[in-house]
Order: structure tokens, then sequence, then C-alpha cells
């Protein structure tokens, strides 16, 4: 718990130096969400960047790919830092390091073919980079608001599948996740670090699903396993007209929190790296999770984190997002 408590003081000084001011103003923001953010029926913020086509399009699909927007030498650089978070020369503060389920049970030393994610990068200057790539924020503040702030950040790795499955991602809306809203002022930024394409799992997408309500989430029952939070969306239709977001490496989509995703098995001996981000606007505001469909997702949440901390600590989903205690969640304003 001491370490616990020294990590999170010195998020909270890392938060501090990025910012003035983070609990108060997050939760005088619903205040300021009616009275000065009056566009949240809409999916696009007005804004003289996007093309009209670019709007149109996000409106009606709920996502945009945007073509070779993170050169090649930045995308070298997160491959490398990966490598060197597998090896165990680097130890970021906050960050979870996920073993894909299989080798969970194998009991597998972490390396590039059994580390399936890396989960809040926040304190990984290298990673974090990402976020602060300034073709990357003219693109989320056309969703978000000028007001953007880094709410989660993966990368996501996908070595080959050995025959179990357990690459695959279950179709899912990533708002399940997240205790504020509005949706709309949410975004995800996905870039591809290598060519991804339908073998090797690429992205899948249901266009215009952003228009569906959240749906109850849980774990589906695959044979070879699901890996830890990966909740699939309930009794969802096997023949729904999903599709394959094949794109190159540097390659970046950005989809609506309430899009339907997920990928698919490796069925390469290539790997399928991706990067991600997701950014809300500031005005966001938490909301109580109690007696609706992210019930489950927030049990399980403060299960793992009370597993860690010990029990007796007083905590919230909604308080995670704001201190990002044991890794999960923060908020980094951006001020751009
Ligand atoms: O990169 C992937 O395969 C899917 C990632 C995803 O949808 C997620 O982690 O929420």
């Amino acid at each position: 718990m001491t370490k616990m408590a020294d990590r999170s003081c010195s998020r909270l000084s890392v938060i501090s130096s990025h910012i003035n001011c983070c609990k108060s103003q997050l939760k005088t923001s619903c205040v300021r969400a009616t009275s000065s953010f009056n566009c949240n029926d809409r999916l696009v913020v007005p804004n003289d960047f996007l093309t009209e086509e670019q709007v149109h399009f996000y409106n009606k699909n709920g996502y945009l790919v945007v073509r070779n927007l993170v050169p090649a030498d930045m995308l070298n650089r997160f491959v490398e830092r990966f490598h060197e978070i597998c090896s165990g020369d680097i130890l970021v503060p906050g960050m979870t390091v996920m073993k894909d389920v299989k080798h969970v049970k194998w009991n597998s030393p972490m390396s590039e073919r059994t580390v399936n994610k890396l989960q809040n990068f926040e304190e990984d200057e290298v990673l974090f980079s990402y976020c602060e790539l300034p073709q990357i924020l003219k693109y989320v503040t056309c969703f978000t608001g000028p007001d953007a702030k880094s709410v989660h950040t993966m990368l996501i790795n996908k070595p080959p599948d050995p025959g179990t499955k357990t690459s695959r991602h279950p179709l899912h809306q990533d708002l399940h996740y997240f205790p504020f809203r509005p949706a709309n002022r949410i975004v995800c930024s996905w870039t591809a670090m290598e060519n991804v394409d339908k073998q090797n799992g690429c992205l899948v997408v249901l266009p215009g699903s952003h228009y569906s309500p959240l749906l109850q989430h849980h774990y589906p029952k695959w044979e070879g396993g699901v890996n830890a939070m990966y909740h699939g969306i309930k009794d969802c239709d096997s023949n729904i007209p999903l599709l394959h977001l094949e794109m190159n490496a540097g390659d970046t989509v950005f989809f609506h929190p309430l899009l339907i995703h997920g990928s698919g098995a490796n069925t390469t001996n290539r790997f399928r790296k991706a990067i991600s981000g997701h950014f809300a606007s500031s005005h966001c505001y938490y909301i109580d999770v109690k007696g609706t469909s992210q019930e489950n997702i927030e049990a399980e949440v403060l299960e793992i984190v009370h597993k860690v901390v010990g029990e007796g600590i007083d905590l919230s989903f909604q308080k995670l997002h704001i201190e990002g205690e044991a890794g999960w969640g923060s908020h980094y304003f951006l001020l751009i």
C-alpha cells in the first residue's frame, strides 16, 4: 500500500505538472456541460479542419480512417519501446502489462509472443508521445472539442495465434468501460503499427452501430478462454455485416465509443501491433453506473484493484478514472 500511495503521489504530481486542476474541474464539468457546451447531440464538433465528406462519413458510419498519419520512425520507436518493456528493462509506473490468457495459464515469461497489451502508458514519455502528436490531436479535437484530454492508452500486440484463438477480441463498445458522458465527446484513435489485414486480425467494425444504445456486455464462452476484461456484447448476432478495416502501418482510425468493433485471431506468423488512445472533452461528467449495464465492469475493476491495493480502501469506478489508481485510467489535460 505504501508503494501504491507513493505511486499515486507521483502520478498526481505528474498530473499537476500538466495541469493546474484536476478533480475540481472534472466535478464542476457537468455544470459547464449544460451552460457553455451545447453541441453534445452532434457527433462532430463544428470545425474547419474536416472536409464535408469526412464529417458525413463519420456521422453515417461512426469511424474515419486517415491514411499515413503517423511516420514510420515513430512507429519503430514504439516497437522498440515495446521490446524494452517486454524484456523487463523498463518499468513504467501505473502501466499494466497483460499476457494472453493462454500464457497466463502456461506461466510463460514475458516476451513479444506472450504480452498482448500494455495499458495506461501515460507515464512513459516515448509511448505517450503518440497522444501528443499534433496530427492526431488535430483530428481528435474535431470530436472532443478543443479541451481534449487523454483518458486511456493502449499498445495492443497480437502475436501469431497458436490455435487457441485467444488472440481474438470480442465485439464490444468502448463506452462500456467509461463511467463518463456524453459519448459524443469521446473518441478513440487507433493507429496500425504494421500492415493489418483480415489474416493477422485487423479491426472489424459494424458501420453505423454508433447509433445503438450501450448494450449489455459479458465474457463470451470461448473454448480456449478469454483475456481479462475482454467483455463482448451479449447475444451478439453472428451474422451482422462486419467490415474489416485493412490498414497500412501509420494509418489511423478515429471511432465513436458506441461503435461495435473487435478483431479476429492472428492466423499468420506475423505480429499485429497497434497503438491507441481514448480522448474525451474535459467537459465530460461522471455518471453513477449502479443499476446500468456497466455495473459488471465496475464490479470487476474494483475487485481487481482491491486485490492490488487491499480491501478497506475507499475506491469507486469514477475515482479510478480521476486518480489513475492501480493503472486504471488517468486524466492528462492536453490544453491545446
Ligand atoms: O486492437 C484490437 O484488436 C482491438 C482493441 C480494442 O478494441 C480494445 O482494446 O478495446
